[in-house]
């Protein structure tokens, strides 16, 4: 087969840049390890920033983001005895939407199936050839176990944390920092006991109400790295989760409810540098792992191809190299922007048992909820990075 771009992952960061490389008239295939089903079924992420919302749109993606998504104005930030909102509509004009990642993957599926688009799903031995050459090739096995070659005028690598084209990149330089704790992420069919996202800091360890829907919620526990999802009952949950989000405090309470999903997950910072070598370029997981603090990690593969997908169409339909050859410097500037705020919320608000390590954290935690500056700064970075920085 032959392609303008092959793109490995059918991830958000694949099926995105397929949309907008075919509304810049410029053809792609997917290769995809796994089945349909499973990508558009993975929990993930949770929080589209206000850019990616309106990058969505503006690709004809919004719709049912606007129906069935959940406009918030900011968050909670929670310690002992106080919670504090910080208004991010107030403080910098833009708002977050709460839409699971797995409503957009299953509106990008729906896209590119009404578009025609080639997505090859249940490819195994994936292979890369000749990339630094004007005439790069993939390989692969198809379902059927019939060996394939996709030849393109670019690969884009968006397989995420373990695909194949992180190590394409000859003398790539990474940068990596494993945190001493992960998430316990639970899905409960449950109202949600808040309006709006809670962070708490508690001497037992972080703790996160997030939501899906008005009838599902999605919380997340700070527990010791390797922690077995099974080796916590449902009470045990239930009962951390309360005492961390300060049930009863000021009269409000935790509802519990039956939990339909129990994982555990890693937390690291990883950047891959450079994005781009010859005619592969990475975006999303494939070149950057954030904790998830911050909310960025599927807004950051939405920035990526943003940039990606307009330095393609100008390369391939255009003939103008000038984007493709600033994209990996102009990503790794949002991409290390999204990589501190992450290790800045994670390290602020996840305990580590030190005393001096609690008094700082407490202290940042009062001053973000008590000036303006602090919480501006949060504010800007959690809702309000423009795409292009
Ligand atoms: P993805 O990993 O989503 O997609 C990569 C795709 O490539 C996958 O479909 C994979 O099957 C495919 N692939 C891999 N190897 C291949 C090969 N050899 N050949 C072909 N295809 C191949 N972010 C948040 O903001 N909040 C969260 O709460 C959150 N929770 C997460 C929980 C988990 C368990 C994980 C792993 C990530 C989480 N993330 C979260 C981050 C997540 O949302 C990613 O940032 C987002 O999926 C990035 O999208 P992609 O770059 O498309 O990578
Ligand atoms: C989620 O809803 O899954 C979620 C929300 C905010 C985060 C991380 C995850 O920071």
């Amino acid at each position: 087969m032959r392609t303008q771009v092959a793109i490995i992952g059918a991830g958000p960061a694949g099926l995105l840049l397929s949309h907008l490389l075919a509304q810049g008239g410029v053809d792609s295939v997917v290769l995809e390890t796994r089945s349909e089903e499973y990508v558009a079924a993975r929990i993930r992420a949770g929080i589209l920033e206000h850019s990616s919302v309106e990058l969505l749109e503006s690709a004809g993606l919004g719709a049912r983001l606007r129906a069935e998504g959940d406009e918030h104005r900011g968050i909670y930030l929670q310690w002992p005895d106080e919670r504090h909102h910080l208004d991010f509509v107030n403080l910098t004009g833009r708002s977050v939407w709460v839409y699971g990642q797995t409503e957009v993957q299953k509106d990008l599926i729906a896209a590119r199936r009404e578009a025609g688009q080639e997505i090859v799903y249940e490819v195994s031995d994936v292979s890369l050839h000749d990339v630094d050459s004007d005439r790069p090739y993939i390989t692969y096995t198809d379902k059927n176990g019939q060996t394939s070659r996709l030849e393109a005028a670019a690969i884009a690598g968006c397989d995420g944390s373990f695909g194949p084209s992180r190590s394409a990149v000859p003398a790539a330089k990474t940068f990596e920092r494993v945190y001493p704790y992960s998430w316990f992420g639970i899905l409960a069919d449950v109202a949600p006991s808040t309006d709006e996202l809670i962070y708490a800091w508690h001497p037992d360890g972080f703790a996160l109400h997030s939501m899906r829907s008005a009838t599902v919620s999605r919380l997340y526990l700070q527990v010791p790295n390797g922690t077995d999802p099974q080796s916590w009952s449902d009470d045990q949950i239930w009962d951390a989760l309360a005492t961390r989000l300060g049930h009863d405090q000021n009269g409000w309470k935790l509802n519990p409810g039956p939990i339909t999903d129990k994982s555990v997950l890693p937390m690291r910072s990883y950047v891959q540098t450079p994005m781009r070598h010859g005619n592969l370029f990475l975006a999303g997981d494939a070149a950057h792992i954030v904790p998830p603090t911050g909310a960025k990690g599927l807004n950051l593969a939405i920035a990526d191809v943003a940039l990606l997908s307009k330095a393609l169409v100008a390369r391939i339909a255009g003939k103008d190299d000038r984007l493709a050859d600033a994209y990996s410097e102009t990503a790794q500037r949002r991409v290390w922007r999204c990589t501190h705020f992450s290790w800045w919320m994670t390290t602020m608000l996840h305990t580590s048992g030190d005393p001096f390590d609690a008094e700082l954290q407490l202290a940042q935690l009062r001053w973000v909820a008590s000036s303006e500056a602090g919480a501006t700064g949060l504010a800007e970075n959690y809702a309000g990075l423009p795409i292009f920085i």
